[in-house]
């Protein structure tokens, strides 16, 4: 049995996606980051960075953290949504797209998000920064996906898994009068899948519904520093 340490964020979204494709039973351990679950001994042990999502193989005695790496563990593991190593340039393809996503689209996208929603100050430089840098990237995948249906080519893979939680939401919220026919094209495509629907909708279980923050949680969540580390 999967333990998905889990909070319906967009980097949660991410493992839920692949395991409602993959169809594995999986138990949803919540992570209320809000209240500081993130923070508990038995979280940290396998995710000492503190963030969600974390994933436990209980079968295999595995325990991981990052999404990034926890979709690569899995498709690898169940051989789908990433061609195996002896396709060369095929798994290439989906590697650099799920790096990209995770050091780029993902971090981008989340200060973007924290600036323009959560900030207790309006800070214009850094509101434009990170949603100029965000478009920018929003714009990279629009051109990728001109001239095919995924990023990383014909199939869909765990690189447009990485990418559709923070692009759905890109393509809402930030792109406005920016036209990103290509990006619009591939979010109804992957919102129409049955397993997206799935996933989706684990994010509506009373377990793991957000809650108002008092400012002190707000602090905490917020305005971490090396001090927060608990060792
Ligand atoms: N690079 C990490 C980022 C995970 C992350 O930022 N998780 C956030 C929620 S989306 C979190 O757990 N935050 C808790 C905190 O900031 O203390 C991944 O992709 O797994």
């Amino acid at each position: 049995m999967y333990r998905l340490h889990y909070w319906p964020t967009p980097n949660g979204h991410k493992v839920t996606l692949l395991l409602e494709e993959l169809g594995l039973p999986y138990r949803i351990v919540p992570v209320n980051i809000r209240l500081g679950d993130q923070f508990k001994p038995e979280f940290l042990k396998i995710a000492p960075n503190n963030r969600m999502p974390a994933l436990e193989d209980e079968g295999d005695g595995v325990h991981l953290f990052e999404s990034g790496a926890i979709l690569l563990y899995l498709a690898d593991k169940h051989g789908a949504f990433i061609p195996s190593a002896s396709h060369g340039q095929g798994r290439a393809e989906v590697l650099q797209w799920l790096f990209w996503q995770m050091a780029g689209l993902g971090p981008m996208m989340g200060q973007a998000s924290h600036f323009r929603n959560y900030a207790p100050e309006k800070v214009p430089y850094a509101i434009e920064r990170y949603t100029n840098e965000s478009m920018r990237l929003l714009a990279v995948m629009d051109k990728r996906l001109a001239d095919r249906a995924f990023l990383a080519g014909a199939d869909y893979s765990i690189a447009d898994m990485a990418c559709y939680p923070w692009a759905m939401l890109g393509a809402r919220l930030l792109a406005g009068d920016t036209p990103m026919p290509n990006v619009e094209r591939w979010v109804q495509a992957i919102a129409e899948r049955p397993a997206t629907g799935r996933a989706y909708a684990v994010a509506e279980r009373p377990e793991v519904q957000n809650v108002e923050m008092t400012d002190e949680q707000k602090t905490a969540l917020f305005q971490q520093g090396a001090g927060t580390v608990r060792r």
